[in-house]
């Protein structure tokens, strides 16, 4: 076959939605492709324990701590899944975080907000696992097997990360008027970073064109970001906070919420590495990193002995 066959016999398998696997061919601009989104995803899930890391050793109850461990556990496994998927393309682990630790590669924007308070733990969990469940859902009929196969498996402990962040910040709605003012704070905080994290407009997305037509995104960001805003504002309603925007109105026309602009230039500072914990988050990242040196070297040495014992035995 030519390569332009191929490029039409994958384009067919893609229309037809099957699934691409590593094994079979595809252009080098959706393996690049892939290897960007798959990448900067988890960088995402790993740099995103930090901002929760943060309240461990403060959480206000045995049971909020191990609950909180074992969401941040979680967060670990799936940038392994995700970091494996993203190995069958060709690129090493180790080449995905050296793109990291360079600024090459991205992590989502809303991990360089500050957690100021334990309601945080409440706002991260409901909205920036909200917004992640709304993306990933949709991410799960991606054209690429091992990505869409992890986020089955990533969407299922997600929805148990949403709970747990909405338990939060609902038992501080419906606690003292101090609590409930502390969860208010979070919302408001965290609100506009949250709507950033399903990325620019379309109009303004250069990535979406391609990810469309490949079947990498199956719904664009705005369509998303609606979806999001949509569910989320009952949510609100329910434990009787409010969503910091005055603009917020249903649109009967439109069956969606009309909401205020979003502050793109805030946006593009965060990624450009200018927001509030970007040199903080990627410096641990590094640290962290080094110092768990010894521990892969151990790793390796200690496969590396047990093939030279395999193969003794054969
Ligand atoms: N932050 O052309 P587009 C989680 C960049 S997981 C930073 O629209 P695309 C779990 C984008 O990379 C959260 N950068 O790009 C958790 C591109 O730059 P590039 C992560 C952003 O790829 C919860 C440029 O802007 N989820 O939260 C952002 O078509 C709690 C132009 O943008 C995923 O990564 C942003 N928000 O659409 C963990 C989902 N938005 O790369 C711990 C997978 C855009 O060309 C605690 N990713 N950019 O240099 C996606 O679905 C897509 O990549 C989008 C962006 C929707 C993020």
């Amino acid at each position: 076959m030519t390569e332009n066959e191929k490029e039409v016999h994958f384009q067919e398998k893609i229309d037809l939605e099957m699934k691409i696997e590593p094994k079979d061919w595809m252009p080098e601009g959706y393996k690049d492709h892939l290897a960007r989104q798959i990448s900067q995803h988890a960088h995402s899930e790993v740099i995103g324990m930090q901002p929760e890391g943060n309240w461990l050793l403060r959480a206000p109850t045995l049971r909020a701590k191990a609950v909180l461990m074992a969401k941040i556990q979680d967060e670990a496994g799936h940038g392994l899944y995700l970091y494996a998927a993203g190995e069958t393309l060709g690129v090493s682990r180790n080449e995905f975080i050296h793109q990291l630790h360079e600024g090459k590669a991205k992590y989502s924007s809303i991990f360089n907000y500050p957690t100021l308070t334990w309601a945080d733990m409440g706002a991260v969990g409901w909205l920036v696992d909200g917004a992640a469940i709304v993306n990933q859902v949709s991410l799960q009929r991606t054209s690429y097997g091992p990505y869409a196969r992890a986020m089955v498996r990533i969407c299922i402990e997600e929805s148990f990360h949403q709970r747990q962040g909405y338990e939060i910040i609902s038992t501080m709605a419906l606690g003292s008027p101090e609590q409930k003012q502390m969860a208010q704070d979070a919302l408001n905080r965290m609100w506009f970073p949250s709507l950033m994290m399903f990325g620019p407009h379309d109009s303004d997305s250069p990535n979406t064109g391609n990810a469309m037509k490949w079947k990498i995104k199956r719904d664009s960001n705005d369509a998303l970001r609606q979806k999001f805003i949509d569910k989320t504002i009952q949510q609100a309603e329910v434990i009787g906070l409010s969503i910091p925007d005055p603009n917020l109105k249903w649109n009967e026309e439109k069956g969606h919420y009309d909401h205020s602009p979003i502050d793109w230039d805030e946006f593009w500072n965060v990624v450009k590495g200018n927001g509030p914990c970007n040199k903080q988050r990627v410096t641990h990242h590094k640290k962290a990193h080094d110092e768990g040196l010894w521990v892969r070297e151990a790793a390796i040495a200690y496969a590396e002995k047990q093939r030279t014992k395999e193969a003794q035995t054969v």
